[in-house]
């Protein structure tokens, strides 16, 4: 099977035309920006939504303040990737000859051109992505130079951030590129860093799990196995079949999600994916967001080590009431969009069911998919009490050996920076404005919703 891939990979490198994803992009530039300029001026003014009091004080949820045409989530059927679900992105995008799971190079192909790809557009992705999947020697001494303590997350975001002083976007800038043509080095600032995530991924793991073996690509792997090659799992498929897997399902969710709004907000201000791609996996880092798939293994083998195994249902409510009881929350739980259990919990447990059925962390899993919703449904308050892709994410990496959980969220990271380069790039390309909504104070609120209250409207007036 190695062999199938290596030659189709290699005999691509070899003759592939080369892929011009700005040109595929430019020529859909002017029929998007003539649909928006059209609603624009047909109904700039007309309402499209409104904003309630809960919301304002409530995380903006369920606000739709966005625009982006790069995926949307459906609160049942889940995140559609170029319209494309999960279920259809795993079935339908190119792989190689043997290979169970489609490449990542598909999928960036699919997202930053709206084109469905061939095998060829995908491996020829995968190359363009080759040329640029080496680190600079700086990021090597920054990974060394940092405590020994410093969360993964924190080494990814800082290894990014300083990988800035590479961006053409920020030297274009500099040399008065036209905001209309800002999005063309962006691109090629988006390839150069996606290209290096796995290597950048693998040299953290390695740096802070392996000795600093060093992270070095196999050139007839696509960018998805390399990860697991790099950590010294080059020889194990089914691994090499995860990793394309978790990079697949991670890859986008949207606009709205915590990480995609801060690297929105940031590349707002015209700066480089350096910056966005950054400042959004510092959101990533939280454990409400992508850091839940850490949390979530350490709950459940916390929940094992209680009960030394599965535990009965009762027990295991028994358990949860009181992570509930403690003001913590059940990780991996619950979702701000989602109101039905997660397709990527679901292809998830489908691989365990296939690969790892026998696994006793995965027998709990199946045990809190089966016990939770019943715990959160009781208390009234949680909007959805099925699980999102964070519940079991961490279980399949540990039973393949990848057992420190800290590092999961570099991966949930890797994985979601084709996402969110695609959305810089096009947002650049569609000229979106910088962000600046409006913040009012409780007086403000107040005066609006109960003017009697004050004899003599004054900080109302600043409202518009
Ligand atoms: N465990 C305990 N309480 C919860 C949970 C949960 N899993 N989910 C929601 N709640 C609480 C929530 O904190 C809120 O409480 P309060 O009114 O006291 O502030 C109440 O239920 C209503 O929340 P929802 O409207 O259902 O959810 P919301 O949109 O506010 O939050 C999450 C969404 C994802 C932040 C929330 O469900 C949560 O904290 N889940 C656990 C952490 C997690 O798995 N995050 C990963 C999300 C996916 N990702 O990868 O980013
Ligand atoms: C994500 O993948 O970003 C999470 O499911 C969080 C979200 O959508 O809010």
């Amino acid at each position: 099977m190695t062999l199938e891939i290596s030659e189709t990979i290699e005999a691509m490198v070899k003759k592939r035309a080369p892929l011009s994803l700005e040109v595929i992009i430019e020529a859909q530039l002017p029929q998007w920006r003539s649909r928006v300029k059209h609603l624009l001026k047909n109904y700039g003014t007309t309402p499209i939504g409104q904003i309630t009091v809960e919301q304002a004080y409530g995380g903006m949820r369920g606000v739709h303040a966005l625009i982006t045409e790069i995926s949307h989530v459906d609160p049942f059927k889940g995140i559609r990737m170029r319209g494309y679900t999960v279920q259809e992105i795993l079935e339908k995008l190119p792989r190689c000859a043997g290979d169970e799971l489609p490449l990542a190079g598909g999928l960036y192909y699919l997202l930053m051109t709206n084109s469905f790809p061939s095998l060829e557009d995908a491996l020829s992705m995968e190359a363009l992505w080759r040329e640029y999947q080496e680190l600079p020697g700086y990021v090597h001494d920054l990974l060394k130079a940092m405590p020994t303590s410093a969360h993964p997350m924190t080494l990814f975001s800082q290894a990014i951030l300083s990988m800035q002083t590479e961006s053409e976007a920020a030297r274009a800038y500099q040399d008065g590129i036209s905001r209309l043509d800002y999005w063309r080095p962006m691109l090629k600032d988006a390839i150069s860093l996606t290209a290096k995530l796995p290597t950048l991924a693998a040299t953290i793991y390695n740096h802070k799990y392996r000795t600093d073996a060093p992270a070095i690509p196999d050139p007839t792997l696509d960018w998805s196995a390399n990860f697991g090659f790099m950590i010294g799992k080059g020889n194990e498929t089914d691994y090499l079949e995860l990793c394309r897997l978790f990079m697949l399902i991670h890859a986008d969710q949207e606009n709205g999600n915590a990480s995609a709004h801060t690297s929105h907000l940031v590349s707002s201000t015209l700066s480089d994916v350096y910056y966005s791609c950054s400042a959004g996996l510092n959101a990533l880092a939280g454990p409400l967001h992508g850091l839940a798939n850490q949390e979530s293994l350490r709950w459940l083998l916390k929940l094992r080590d209680r009960y030394n195994g599965v535990p009965s249902k009762a027990e295991l409510a028994d358990f949860a009431h009181e992570t509930l009881a403690a003001g913590k929350v059940i990780p991996g739980y619950g979702h701000g969009v989602l109101r039905s259990t997660d397709p990527r919990f679901l292809v998830q447990y489908d691989f365990a069911e296939k690969h790892l059925p026998e696994d006793p962390v995965f027998q709990l899993v199946k045990q809190v998919y089966e016990v939770m919703p019943g715990v959160l449904g009781e208390t009234g308050k949680i909007k959805n009490p099925y699980p999102n892709v964070d519940a079991i994410s961490g279980t399949l990496q540990h039973h393949y050996g990848v057992k420190q959980s800290a590092f999961y969220t570099v991966l949930f990271g890797t994985s979601r920076l084709l996402g969110l380069t695609t959305h810089a790039v096009w947002a650049r390309a569609m000229g979106m404005s910088i962000e600046r909504p409006r913040s009012l104070t409780t007086e403000i609120v107040e005066e609006i919703l109960e003017p009697v209250h004050y004899e003599e409207p004054h900080s109302f007036r600043y409202f518009e």
